[in-house]
Protein backbone atom coordinates (compact mmCIF):
# COMPACT_ATOMS: atom_id res chain seq x y z
CA UNK A 1 0.00 0.00 0.00
CA UNK A 2 1.42 3.56 -0.64
CA UNK A 3 3.18 5.47 1.61
CA UNK A 4 0.48 8.55 1.16
CA UNK A 5 -2.96 6.69 1.81
CA UNK A 6 -0.81 5.16 5.27
CA UNK A 7 0.08 8.56 5.86
CA UNK A 8 -3.33 9.90 5.20
CA UNK A 9 -5.08 6.93 7.41
CA UNK A 10 -2.74 8.14 10.36
CA UNK A 11 -0.89 5.31 10.16
CA UNK A 12 2.09 5.38 8.66
CA UNK A 13 4.47 4.81 11.76
CA UNK A 14 2.64 1.95 13.28
CA UNK A 15 2.97 0.22 9.53
CA UNK A 16 6.70 0.97 9.57
CA UNK A 17 6.56 -0.42 13.22
CA UNK A 18 4.95 -3.80 12.21
CA UNK A 19 7.16 -4.15 9.28
CA UNK A 20 10.29 -3.55 12.14
CA UNK A 21 9.01 -6.43 13.79
CA UNK A 22 7.86 -3.82 16.77
CA UNK A 23 5.07 -5.20 19.28
CA UNK A 24 2.04 -2.32 19.15
CA UNK A 25 1.07 -0.36 21.93
CA UNK A 26 -2.46 0.16 23.87
CA UNK A 27 -2.63 3.92 21.65
CA UNK A 28 -1.76 1.65 18.73
CA UNK A 29 -4.60 -0.46 19.06
CA UNK A 30 -7.08 2.91 20.26
CA UNK A 31 -5.47 4.52 16.20
CA UNK A 32 -6.49 1.47 14.39
CA UNK A 33 -10.06 1.19 15.92
CA UNK A 34 -10.61 5.10 15.76
CA UNK A 35 -8.69 5.32 11.76
CA UNK A 36 -10.83 6.40 9.28
CA UNK A 37 -9.67 3.71 6.72
CA UNK A 38 -10.65 0.26 7.50
CA UNK A 39 -9.25 -0.72 3.63
CA UNK A 40 -5.57 0.61 5.74
CA UNK A 41 -6.15 -1.39 8.77
CA UNK A 42 -6.78 -4.38 6.46
CA UNK A 43 -4.09 -4.40 4.29
CA UNK A 44 -1.92 -3.92 7.46
CA UNK A 45 -3.77 -7.18 8.96
CA UNK A 46 -3.44 -9.14 5.86
CA UNK A 47 0.38 -8.89 6.00
CA UNK A 48 0.37 -10.11 9.17
CA UNK A 49 -1.84 -12.88 8.40
CA UNK A 50 -0.20 -13.65 5.33
CA UNK A 51 3.30 -13.97 6.80
CA UNK A 52 2.40 -16.28 9.75
CA UNK A 53 -0.17 -18.33 7.19
CA UNK A 54 0.02 -17.93 3.69
CA UNK A 55 -2.84 -18.25 1.60
CA UNK A 56 -4.37 -20.96 3.75
CA UNK A 57 -8.01 -20.73 5.54
CA UNK A 58 -8.37 -23.48 8.12
CA UNK A 59 -11.44 -25.32 9.28
CA UNK A 60 -12.63 -27.92 10.76
CA UNK A 61 -15.45 -31.25 11.28
CA UNK A 62 -16.82 -30.37 14.23
CA UNK A 63 -19.88 -30.58 16.39
CA UNK A 64 -21.73 -28.11 18.56
CA UNK A 65 -23.70 -29.83 21.41
CA UNK A 66 -25.34 -28.14 24.14
CA UNK A 67 -26.89 -30.26 26.85
CA UNK A 68 -29.00 -28.02 28.95
CA UNK A 69 -30.26 -24.17 28.65
CA UNK A 70 -31.51 -23.95 32.55
CA UNK A 71 -28.85 -21.04 33.88
CA UNK A 72 -28.73 -19.21 36.67
CA UNK A 73 -26.88 -16.05 35.18
CA UNK A 74 -28.60 -12.97 33.60
CA UNK A 75 -26.47 -12.22 31.08
CA UNK A 76 -28.30 -9.22 28.93
CA UNK A 77 -27.13 -10.20 25.57
CA UNK A 78 -28.45 -14.30 26.02
CA UNK A 79 -31.02 -15.08 24.42
CA UNK A 80 -30.28 -18.99 25.06
CA UNK A 81 -30.51 -19.34 28.85
CA UNK A 82 -33.69 -20.02 30.48
CA UNK A 83 -33.45 -19.01 33.99
CA UNK A 84 -35.69 -21.69 35.41
CA UNK A 85 -35.79 -25.27 34.80
CA UNK A 86 -40.03 -25.37 34.34
CA UNK A 87 -39.64 -22.52 31.95
CA UNK A 88 -41.77 -23.45 28.75
CA UNK A 89 -38.36 -23.49 26.50
CA UNK A 90 -35.97 -24.75 29.09
CA UNK A 91 -34.36 -28.10 28.92
CA UNK A 92 -31.93 -30.23 29.76
CA UNK A 93 -30.85 -33.43 27.68
CA UNK A 94 -30.53 -36.35 29.47
CA UNK A 95 -26.97 -38.19 28.82
CA UNK A 96 -28.72 -40.94 26.52
CA UNK A 97 -29.92 -38.40 24.75
CA UNK A 98 -26.61 -36.63 24.72
CA UNK A 99 -24.90 -39.63 23.20
CA UNK A 100 -27.23 -40.48 20.64
CA UNK A 101 -26.68 -37.05 19.03
CA UNK A 102 -22.86 -38.48 18.62
CA UNK A 103 -24.39 -42.14 17.57
CA UNK A 104 -26.77 -40.18 14.99
CA UNK A 105 -23.15 -39.11 13.27
CA UNK A 106 -21.16 -42.49 13.21
CA UNK A 107 -20.33 -41.72 9.89
CA UNK A 108 -19.45 -38.33 9.54
CA UNK A 109 -15.69 -38.04 9.51
CA UNK A 110 -15.93 -35.57 12.93
CA UNK A 111 -12.72 -34.05 14.56
CA UNK A 112 -14.41 -32.34 17.08
CA UNK A 113 -17.30 -32.16 19.81
CA UNK A 114 -17.57 -28.62 21.21
CA UNK A 115 -19.69 -28.43 24.38
CA UNK A 116 -21.26 -25.26 26.02
CA UNK A 117 -24.04 -25.36 28.39
CA UNK A 118 -25.91 -23.14 30.55
CA UNK A 119 -25.09 -22.55 34.71
CA UNK A 120 -27.53 -25.33 35.89
CA UNK A 121 -28.49 -25.08 39.49
CA UNK A 122 -29.53 -28.93 40.01
CA UNK A 123 -27.02 -30.80 37.99
CA UNK A 124 -24.49 -33.05 40.25
CA UNK A 125 -20.80 -32.71 39.02
CA UNK A 126 -20.86 -36.45 37.53
CA UNK A 127 -23.25 -34.82 34.95
CA UNK A 128 -20.50 -33.41 33.52
CA UNK A 129 -17.65 -35.98 34.22
CA UNK A 130 -19.88 -38.68 32.62
CA UNK A 131 -21.06 -36.34 29.59
CA UNK A 132 -17.14 -36.53 28.83
CA UNK A 133 -16.60 -39.93 30.03
CA UNK A 134 -19.32 -41.16 27.57
CA UNK A 135 -18.75 -39.16 24.54
CA UNK A 136 -15.10 -40.51 24.55
CA UNK A 137 -15.91 -44.00 24.91
CA UNK A 138 -17.99 -43.44 21.52
CA UNK A 139 -15.18 -41.51 19.65
CA UNK A 140 -12.25 -42.07 21.17
CA UNK A 141 -10.84 -40.82 18.68
CA UNK A 142 -12.71 -37.47 18.43
CA UNK A 143 -11.38 -33.85 20.50
CA UNK A 144 -13.36 -33.45 23.65
CA UNK A 145 -13.67 -29.04 23.77
CA UNK A 146 -15.90 -28.34 26.94
CA UNK A 147 -16.70 -25.86 29.41
CA UNK A 148 -16.00 -22.31 29.23
CA UNK A 149 -13.85 -20.68 32.27
CA UNK A 150 -17.38 -19.76 33.52
CA UNK A 151 -18.34 -23.19 33.67
CA UNK A 152 -15.45 -23.91 35.29
CA UNK A 153 -15.74 -21.27 38.00
CA UNK A 154 -19.47 -22.33 38.43
CA UNK A 155 -18.53 -25.54 39.16
CA UNK A 156 -16.29 -24.80 41.38
CA UNK A 157 -18.30 -22.60 43.26
CA UNK A 158 -21.83 -25.35 43.20
CA UNK A 159 -19.84 -28.80 43.84
CA UNK A 160 -17.13 -26.64 46.65
CA UNK A 161 -14.17 -27.65 44.93
CA UNK A 162 -11.43 -25.20 43.60
CA UNK A 163 -10.76 -24.67 40.05
CA UNK A 164 -8.01 -26.91 39.61
CA UNK A 165 -9.81 -29.70 41.47
CA UNK A 166 -12.65 -28.96 38.96
CA UNK A 167 -10.09 -28.94 35.86
CA UNK A 168 -7.71 -32.10 36.96
CA UNK A 169 -11.33 -34.36 37.84
CA UNK A 170 -12.54 -32.94 33.82
CA UNK A 171 -8.66 -34.19 32.46
CA UNK A 172 -9.55 -37.15 34.21
CA UNK A 173 -12.57 -38.08 32.16
CA UNK A 174 -11.07 -37.13 29.50
CA UNK A 175 -11.46 -33.69 28.47
CA UNK A 176 -8.70 -32.18 26.16
CA UNK A 177 -9.37 -28.46 25.54
CA UNK A 178 -11.43 -25.58 27.23
CA UNK A 179 -13.64 -23.40 24.36
CA UNK A 180 -13.32 -19.32 24.33
CA UNK A 181 -16.85 -18.28 25.47
CA UNK A 182 -17.48 -16.57 28.65
CA UNK A 183 -14.81 -13.80 28.14
CA UNK A 184 -17.43 -11.02 26.56
CA UNK A 185 -15.80 -7.81 27.52
CA UNK A 186 -13.28 -7.34 30.43
CA UNK A 187 -13.18 -4.08 31.29
CA UNK A 188 -15.58 -3.93 34.53
CA UNK A 189 -17.50 -0.56 33.53
CA UNK A 190 -19.06 -3.15 31.04
CA UNK A 191 -18.86 -6.45 32.33
CA UNK A 192 -20.88 -4.89 35.37
CA UNK A 193 -23.63 -3.93 33.05
CA UNK A 194 -23.88 -6.94 30.64
CA UNK A 195 -22.83 -9.76 33.16
CA UNK A 196 -22.83 -9.21 36.52
CA UNK A 197 -23.35 -12.48 37.65
CA UNK A 198 -20.88 -14.86 36.17
CA UNK A 199 -17.16 -15.10 36.85
CA UNK A 200 -15.16 -11.66 36.75
CA UNK A 201 -12.08 -11.04 34.19
CA UNK A 202 -9.81 -11.79 36.82
CA UNK A 203 -11.09 -15.54 37.43
CA UNK A 204 -11.90 -16.53 33.73
CA UNK A 205 -8.01 -15.38 33.17
CA UNK A 206 -6.87 -17.08 35.86
CA UNK A 207 -8.93 -20.44 35.09
CA UNK A 208 -7.11 -20.54 31.76
CA UNK A 209 -3.60 -19.55 33.38
CA UNK A 210 -4.29 -22.30 35.29
CA UNK A 211 -5.77 -24.72 32.33
CA UNK A 212 -2.58 -24.05 30.35
CA UNK A 213 -0.19 -24.69 33.26
CA UNK A 214 -2.35 -28.13 32.97
CA UNK A 215 -1.06 -28.89 29.55
CA UNK A 216 -4.49 -27.90 28.23
CA UNK A 217 -5.07 -25.40 25.02
CA UNK A 218 -7.41 -22.89 25.05
CA UNK A 219 -9.36 -20.38 22.92
CA UNK A 220 -10.47 -16.87 23.77
CA UNK A 221 -13.25 -14.66 22.49
CA UNK A 222 -14.65 -11.09 23.01
CA UNK A 223 -17.78 -10.36 22.33
CA UNK A 224 -17.86 -6.78 20.32
CA UNK A 225 -20.77 -4.26 18.93
CA UNK A 226 -22.87 -3.49 22.12
CA UNK A 227 -21.55 -1.07 24.58
CA UNK A 228 -17.87 -1.50 24.79
CA UNK A 229 -15.93 1.46 23.61
CA UNK A 230 -12.34 1.35 21.40
CA UNK A 231 -10.47 1.50 24.45
CA UNK A 232 -12.13 -1.24 26.23
CA UNK A 233 -11.76 -3.48 22.96
CA UNK A 234 -8.03 -2.76 23.14
CA UNK A 235 -8.15 -3.25 26.82
CA UNK A 236 -9.64 -6.50 26.35
CA UNK A 237 -6.90 -7.58 23.68
CA UNK A 238 -4.14 -6.56 25.87
CA UNK A 239 -5.22 -8.64 28.88
CA UNK A 240 -5.34 -11.35 26.38
CA UNK A 241 -1.63 -10.94 25.04
CA UNK A 242 -0.13 -10.26 28.35
CA UNK A 243 -1.53 -13.62 29.47
CA UNK A 244 -0.63 -15.53 26.18
CA UNK A 245 3.05 -13.84 27.15
CA UNK A 246 2.95 -15.72 30.54
CA UNK A 247 1.89 -19.29 29.12
CA UNK A 248 1.45 -19.40 25.40
CA UNK A 249 -2.01 -21.68 25.71
CA UNK A 250 -3.97 -20.02 23.52
CA UNK A 251 -4.47 -21.62 20.53
CA UNK A 252 -7.06 -19.34 18.36
CA UNK A 253 -8.94 -16.14 19.32
CA UNK A 254 -12.39 -15.78 18.10
CA UNK A 255 -14.42 -12.20 17.89
CA UNK A 256 -17.79 -12.48 18.36
CA UNK A 257 -20.27 -9.99 16.95
CA UNK A 258 -23.05 -9.10 18.99
CA UNK A 259 -26.40 -10.73 17.76
CA UNK A 260 -29.56 -8.32 19.23
CA UNK A 261 -32.62 -10.79 18.61
CA UNK A 262 -34.58 -12.25 21.86
CA UNK A 263 -32.45 -10.28 24.40
CA UNK A 264 -32.18 -7.38 26.88
CA UNK A 265 -30.40 -5.46 24.59
CA UNK A 266 -32.46 -5.90 21.66
CA UNK A 267 -33.04 -2.16 21.74
CA UNK A 268 -29.46 -1.85 20.24
CA UNK A 269 -28.16 -2.26 16.43
CA UNK A 270 -25.99 -5.48 15.84
CA UNK A 271 -22.38 -4.44 14.81
CA UNK A 272 -21.88 -3.66 11.19
CA UNK A 273 -19.72 -5.08 8.82
CA UNK A 274 -17.02 -2.58 8.39
CA UNK A 275 -16.88 -2.74 12.35
CA UNK A 276 -16.79 -6.97 11.98
CA UNK A 277 -13.51 -6.60 9.47
CA UNK A 278 -11.95 -3.88 11.67
CA UNK A 279 -12.23 -5.98 14.45
CA UNK A 280 -10.70 -8.88 13.20
CA UNK A 281 -7.95 -6.99 11.34
CA UNK A 282 -7.42 -4.96 14.77
CA UNK A 283 -7.46 -8.49 17.16
CA UNK A 284 -4.35 -9.97 14.55
CA UNK A 285 -2.42 -6.85 14.68
CA UNK A 286 -2.73 -6.39 18.77
CA UNK A 287 -2.61 -9.99 19.13
CA UNK A 288 0.91 -10.66 18.09
CA UNK A 289 1.02 -14.20 20.01
CA UNK A 290 -1.86 -15.75 19.50
CA UNK A 291 -1.53 -18.12 16.29
CA UNK A 292 -4.84 -17.82 14.60
CA UNK A 293 -7.74 -15.33 14.40
CA UNK A 294 -11.12 -17.83 13.74
CA UNK A 295 -13.67 -15.63 11.80
CA UNK A 296 -16.65 -17.96 13.27
CA UNK A 297 -19.50 -17.95 10.16
CA UNK A 298 -22.09 -18.65 12.65
CA UNK A 299 -21.69 -15.00 14.33
CA UNK A 300 -19.67 -13.12 11.56
CA UNK A 301 -22.45 -14.39 8.74
CA UNK A 302 -20.89 -16.60 5.91
CA UNK A 303 -20.13 -13.45 3.65
CA UNK A 304 -17.95 -10.96 6.40
CA UNK A 305 -16.64 -14.55 7.04
CA UNK A 306 -15.27 -14.91 4.18
CA UNK A 307 -13.73 -11.08 3.77
CA UNK A 308 -12.15 -11.25 7.09
CA UNK A 309 -9.77 -14.06 5.38
CA UNK A 310 -8.28 -10.79 4.19
CA UNK A 311 -8.48 -8.73 7.14
CA UNK A 312 -6.48 -10.87 9.43
CA UNK A 313 -8.63 -14.55 9.98
CA UNK A 314 -7.32 -17.22 8.31
CA UNK A 315 -9.75 -20.00 10.20
CA UNK A 316 -13.82 -20.31 9.77
CA UNK A 317 -14.16 -22.89 12.82
CA UNK A 318 -16.35 -25.59 10.97
CA UNK A 319 -18.95 -27.49 9.99
CA UNK A 320 -21.13 -26.53 13.32
CA UNK A 321 -24.12 -28.12 13.44
CA UNK A 322 -26.85 -27.75 15.99
CA UNK A 323 -25.73 -24.31 17.40
CA UNK A 324 -28.07 -22.93 19.35
CA UNK A 325 -26.44 -20.28 20.83
CA UNK A 326 -26.35 -17.36 17.79
CA UNK A 327 -29.35 -19.00 16.20
CA UNK A 328 -32.00 -18.32 19.11
CA UNK A 329 -30.55 -14.72 18.77
CA UNK A 330 -31.28 -14.08 15.39
CA UNK A 331 -28.48 -15.27 13.30
CA UNK A 332 -29.73 -16.33 9.76
CA UNK A 333 -26.87 -18.04 8.97
CA UNK A 334 -27.36 -22.24 7.72
CA UNK A 335 -27.47 -24.87 10.85
CA UNK A 336 -24.63 -26.56 9.62
CA UNK A 337 -22.48 -26.42 6.26
CA UNK A 338 -21.05 -29.16 4.62
CA UNK A 339 -17.19 -30.11 3.95
CA UNK A 340 -18.18 -29.09 0.36
CA UNK A 341 -19.50 -25.78 1.29
CA UNK A 342 -16.57 -24.83 3.29
CA UNK A 343 -14.39 -25.76 0.95
CA UNK A 344 -15.95 -23.88 -1.84
CA UNK A 345 -16.46 -20.88 0.30
CA UNK A 346 -13.51 -20.47 0.81
CA UNK A 347 -11.61 -21.32 -2.67
CA UNK A 348 -14.29 -18.56 -3.76
CA UNK A 349 -12.92 -15.90 -1.01
CA UNK A 350 -9.12 -16.90 -3.08
CA UNK A 351 -7.65 -18.53 0.17
CA UNK A 352 -6.70 -22.29 0.36
CA UNK A 353 -8.93 -24.83 2.32
CA UNK A 354 -6.65 -26.60 4.97
CA UNK A 355 -8.98 -29.37 6.90
CA UNK A 356 -7.19 -29.15 10.85
CA UNK A 357 -7.67 -30.68 13.59
CA UNK A 358 -8.29 -28.75 17.12
CA UNK A 359 -4.61 -28.48 17.42
CA UNK A 360 -4.00 -26.95 14.14
CA UNK A 361 -2.40 -30.22 12.86
CA UNK A 362 -3.21 -29.98 8.76
CA UNK A 363 -5.46 -33.50 8.01
CA UNK A 364 -5.23 -34.93 4.21
CA UNK A 365 -7.56 -36.83 3.82
CA UNK A 366 -10.11 -37.38 0.63
CA UNK A 367 -13.12 -34.63 0.88
CA UNK A 368 -15.22 -37.42 -0.95
CA UNK A 369 -14.68 -39.99 1.78
CA UNK A 370 -17.65 -42.59 1.67
CA UNK A 371 -19.79 -42.19 4.62
CA UNK A 372 -22.07 -44.57 6.23
CA UNK A 373 -25.59 -45.49 4.33
CA UNK A 374 -28.41 -44.09 6.32
CA UNK A 375 -25.76 -41.33 8.58
CA UNK A 376 -26.07 -37.79 7.64
CA UNK A 377 -23.07 -37.08 5.64
CA UNK A 378 -21.32 -33.50 5.66
CA UNK A 379 -19.30 -34.25 2.90
CA UNK A 380 -21.55 -32.84 0.08
O1 LIG B 1 -19.72 -16.60 25.66
C1 LIG B 1 -24.05 -15.24 23.66
C2 LIG B 1 -21.63 -15.34 22.97
C3 LIG B 1 -20.41 -17.17 23.41
C4 LIG B 1 -24.80 -13.82 22.22
O2 LIG B 1 -13.80 -21.63 21.45
C5 LIG B 1 -23.46 -14.05 21.98
O3 LIG B 1 -13.70 -22.27 19.38
C6 LIG B 1 -23.52 -12.61 20.23
O4 LIG B 1 -17.69 -18.76 22.83
N1 LIG B 1 -24.82 -12.31 20.42
C7 LIG B 1 -20.35 -18.67 23.22
N2 LIG B 1 -22.82 -13.46 20.98
C8 LIG B 1 -19.77 -19.06 21.86
C9 LIG B 1 -18.29 -19.16 21.88
C10 LIG B 1 -17.52 -19.79 20.77
C11 LIG B 1 -18.03 -19.80 19.50
C12 LIG B 1 -17.28 -20.41 18.48
C13 LIG B 1 -16.07 -21.02 18.73
C14 LIG B 1 -15.57 -21.00 20.03
C15 LIG B 1 -14.28 -21.66 20.32
C16 LIG B 1 -16.29 -20.37 21.06
O5 LIG B 1 -21.43 -16.67 22.60
C17 LIG B 1 -20.75 -16.62 24.75
C18 LIG B 1 -21.11 -15.19 24.38
O6 LIG B 1 -19.97 -14.39 24.33
N3 LIG B 1 -23.03 -14.92 22.88
N4 LIG B 1 -25.17 -14.57 23.27
C19 LIG B 1 -25.50 -12.89 21.41
N5 LIG B 1 -26.78 -12.56 21.62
Amino acid sequence: MQETRLRAAGLDDIARRLAAGERLTFDDGVRLFESPDLHAVGWLANRERERRHGAKTYYNVNLRLEATNVCEASCLFCSFARLRPGDPQAYTLSLDQVFAKLRARAGQPLTEVHVVNGLHPDLPFSYYTDLIRGLKAIRPDVHLKCYTAVEIAFFADTYGMTDEQVLRELIAAGLDSLPGGGAEIFAERVRRRIAHDKADADRYLSIHRLAHRLGLRTNVTMLYGHIETAAERVDHLMRIRALQDETGGFQAFIPLAFHPDNNRMRKLPPPTASDTLRVHAVSRLLLDNVPHIKAFWVAAGIEIAQIAQWYGANDLDGTVQEERIYHMAGSRTPEALSVADIRRLIRAAGREPVERDTFYRVLERRTDAVVEPGAPSLIH
